[in-house]
């Protein structure tokens, strides 16, 4: 692409549209790079938004998550169905040797057309995954995506956080790994969608769906609200993702029925307006921080000719100019 193709913003958005990735990618980097393009580029993709299905992919490491993926992927395939796959990684600030990995792995799919596959690090971004990832997510929506996985490298905050970020949250278990403890330590019984025991040919899997099973019995759900199916699945053989995806599916259509997929969105859309509007009010006060202003403020407090909360006041009103 010429450097002037590179900036030309609707061209870019037409040819992510067409599906061409290479366009897809330079509107990621775009976001990465927090481009000064980025607001022409949000304004052009707004009205080709919304019709992605959004699926989050969490839980401990090792689970299966990326192989799970991949099997989802080469499933959702088989539906005739447009995917984009974003692997985050909110741990580092470089793409580390795990998504590496993944990317070999991924390569299953690296002709296909209809496969777009993304690692992202959130670089140390104010609020990890808060700042970036919905963005990248609006590329892929607008690009033409029919569902978009996105699956987190790491633990942790990550998991609830990409719970805010998808429309359905699939939580992924196996067996001997300690998961029915960790499943009640890491808040993973309030955020699951749809749970998948994955290694199911190993011994133990009927067990952690029967103790998964009484726990989300005990779990605090609304009355009349989603039941969470547990799926087992053998992610390395394929075995299961057709189940699974019937189930994100249904999970869809639920939400669809209940007023549940609009009132995810609209939460989803006030945390990105708020941390965009965060990090703006940072900025600029990082600028009000530079000023002179401040020192002088300072020095009528410190003279008893002002007083802290008058000096944040007039502060304050350097923000609405
Ligand atoms: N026995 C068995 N092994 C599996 C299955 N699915 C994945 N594995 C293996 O489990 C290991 C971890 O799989 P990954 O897909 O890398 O797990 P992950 O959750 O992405 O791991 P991190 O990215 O490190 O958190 C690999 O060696 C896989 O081959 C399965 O269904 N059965
Ligand atoms: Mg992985």
């Amino acid at each position: 692409m010429s450097r002037r193709a590179e900036q030309d913003v609707p061209d870019l958005v037409e040819r992510a549209r067409a599906g061409e990735a290479r366009a897809v990618a330079r509107l990621i980097s775009l976001v990465e790079d927090e481009s000064p393009l980025l607001r022409e580029v949000m304004a052009a993709l707004a009205p080709h938004t919304g019709d992605a299905q959004v699926i989050g992919i969490t839980g401990s490491p090792g689970v299966g998550k990326s192989t799970s993926t991949n099997a989802l992927v080469a499933e959702l395939r088989k539906r005739d169905k447009r995917v984009g796959v974003l692997a985050v990684d909110p741990s580092s600030p470089f793409s580390g040797g795990a998504l590496l990995g993944d990317r070999v792995r991924m390569q299953d799919h690296a002709l296909d057309r209809d496969v777009y596959i993304r690692s992202m690090a959130s670089r140390g971004h104010l609020g990890g995954l808060a700042w970036s990832t919905p963005q990248a997510l609006r590329v892929l929506d607008a690009a033409g995506c029919d569902v978009i996985l996105i699956e987190t490298v790491g633990v942790g905050q990550s998991e609830v956080e990409i719970a805010g970020l998808a429309d359905t949250t699939m939580v992924l278990l196996a067996p001997g790994m300690g998961d029915g403890i960790q499943a009640a330590k890491a808040g993973i019984l309030e955020i699951g969608d749809v749970y998948v025991v994955n290694k199911a040919d190993r011994d133990g899997a009927e067990q952690v769906r029967r103790d998964l099973r009484s726990m989300l019995a005990l779990a605090d759900r609304k009355e009349g609200g989603w039941r969470p199916p547990i799926v087992l699945t053998v992610a390395q053989a394929a075995q299961g993702l057709d189940e699974v995806v019937d189930q994100l599916d249904a999970h869809r259509e639920w939400m669809t029925a209940h007023g549940e997929l609009a009132r995810r969105r609209t939460r989803r859309a006030r945390d990105e307006i708020e941390a965009i509007a965060v990090t703006a009010l940072r900025a600029r006060w990082g600028d009000v921080h530079g000023r002179s202003e401040l020192d002088e403020l300072a020095a009528a407090v410190v003279a008893g000719e002002s007083d802290p909360y008058a000096a944040a006041d007039e502060l304050l009103a350097a923000f609405a100019d």
